[in-house]
């Protein structure tokens, strides 16, 4: 069965951050902080999903998807990160969970997607190694509750956007600044990773998953030096979530850092531990000149020359294929099915006849996309599934509330949901497919 799906995430949907017993995370504490987000939206309220998810399953069945990919707030179950559990909050999972199924629908649940518990930060976060295993002590308790009807975990969604955002630039939480400084980061998210693989399968997990935002990296140019960024680029963004987790050990890093004093013995064999499926969110390529002196290896020289989304990001559907066949090309028989996780984009409302959203550029990225990602399925590539970011409208971080990525509109004075025109589109195409090969 191939997976036809739509993804969201807790913190961009839920809101009800303070019901039912759930502690606070880093998202919490970093949106209600003066100046780090558009206008100062939080995910407070967000698309009030926590109450509205009969609603929202309802539009998915509506939709004819086959699965749902969502996130579980660590929060939610462990308030504390750790220790005491929360019962009100597996029983939110538990009941969508089930909903989900009744209505066709397969669930794919993220088990972190950026909201760590605020105790863990004061933990030092991800730069502690402790919070490694704290998360697959989290992935076991939410495993013995669900891993009868889940068909597919993932465990972290993007862990090079949370290191880079969060950690690296501060512009996502918990807000460290901390540049290269950033890599034990990276390392304690695989090796949590890896140890919650473990604590699944022991749960009795079916399939487990990885996440990762993957873009190809165009050198600005045929430059020497353009092209040695560009590696260095890749090495940052792709390899060093890609190659400890398919091949055992990390890329040269040493563009970055001199020494990796944070990897003990064993951890890239933990990290290793083998997948049912690689997901891949993609969004765009990447271009990359020779470095300007700011102390990165490289500088982001932006692509050029292609139409670009609400959020001034390139449309480039071939960069799934190349993505894709790039994948199958440097990982050959260590490459495990594909998902692709995400792929979607954020548009401005476009008001249609009667009151519809006529959001046409929408459904050209995705029927792009489709397209590219079954060229890369023609050139040999196992996909095996494809999730749009997003079914609904959503808190789109430090963006706030103003970049629409939803195939359904929400009106966040109201709680309205719409279908836009897209979400007809995917209905339409859905109905066309044979889900059963
Ligand atoms: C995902 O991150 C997240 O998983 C999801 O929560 C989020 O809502 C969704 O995407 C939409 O943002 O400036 O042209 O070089 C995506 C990570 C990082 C991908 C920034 C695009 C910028 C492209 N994104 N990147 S550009």
């Amino acid at each position: 069965m191939f997976w036809w799906g739509t993804a969201t995430a807790a913190y961009q949907i839920e809101g009800a951050t303070t019901e039912d017993g759930r502690g606070a995370s880093v998202w919490d504490v970093f949106s209600h902080e003066p100046g780090r987000t558009r206008n100062g939206q939080t995910g407070d309220v967000a698309c009030d999903h926590y109450h509205r998810w009969p609603e929202d399953v309802a539009l998915m069945r509506g939709l004819g998807v086959n699965a749902y990919r969502f996130s579980i707030a660590w929060p939610r179950v462990l308030p504390e990160g750790s220790g005491r559990v929360n019962a009100a909050g597996l029983d939110f999972y538990d009941r969508l969970v089930d909903a989900l199924l009744a209505a066709g629908v397969q669930p794919v649940p993220t088990l972190f997607h950026w909201d760590l518990p605020q105790a863990l930060e004061e933990r030092g976060g991800w730069l502690s190694r402790e919070v490694s295993e704290l998360f697959a002590a989290y992935a076991a308790t939410v495993g013995a509750r669900l891993a009868d009807r889940v068909p597919m975990w993932i465990t972290l969604n993007e862990p090079f956007v949370h290191m880079a955002y969060g950690y690296a630039m501060g512009v996502h939480a918990p807000g460290r600044a901390l540049l290269t400084d950033a890599l034990p980061a990276a390392h304690h998210q695989l090796l949590g990773h890896g140890l919650a693989v473990r604590a699944l399968r022991a749960a009795g997990a079916r399939q487990v998953a990885l996440t990762n935002n993957c873009t190809p990296v165009w050198p600005a140019s045929e430059s020497e030096a353009d092209v040695r960024a560009a590696d260095a680029y890749d090495i940052l963004h792709n390899r060093l979530f890609n190659d400890p987790v398919l091949l055992g050990k990390y890329p040269d890093l040493s563009a970055y850092t001199s020494a990796l004093d944070f990897v003990r013995d064993g951890d890239l064999e933990t990290i290793a531990a083998p997948l049912d499926a690689l997901g891949i969110n993609y969004y765009n390529p990447t271009r990359i000149a020779a470095p300007t002196g700011d102390g990165l290896p490289f500088d982001d020289a932006g692509v050029t020359g292609y139409p670009t989304t609400a959020f001034g990001w390139p449309v480039v559907p071939d960069g799934l294929r190349e993505l894709l066949t790039g994948l199958k090309a440097r990982y050959g028989a260590a490459l495990p099915p594909i998902l692709i996780t995400e792929n979607g984009c954020s548009q401005e409302d476009v008001p249609g006849p009667d009151g519809t959203i006529d959001d046409t550029a929408r459904i050209d990225y995705l029927d792009g996309h489709i397209a590219a990602m079954r060229q890369a399925m023609a050139e040999g590539v196992d996909v095996r599934g494809y999730f749009v970011w997003s079914l609904l409208d959503n808190f789109e971080w430090a963006e706030g509330y103003d970049q629409r990525f939803g195939l359904v509109h929400v009106d966040f004075a109201t709680q309205r949901r719409t279908p836009k025109r897209s979400y007809h589109w995917y209905a339409r195409f859905l109905e066309g497919q044979n889900t059963d090969t």
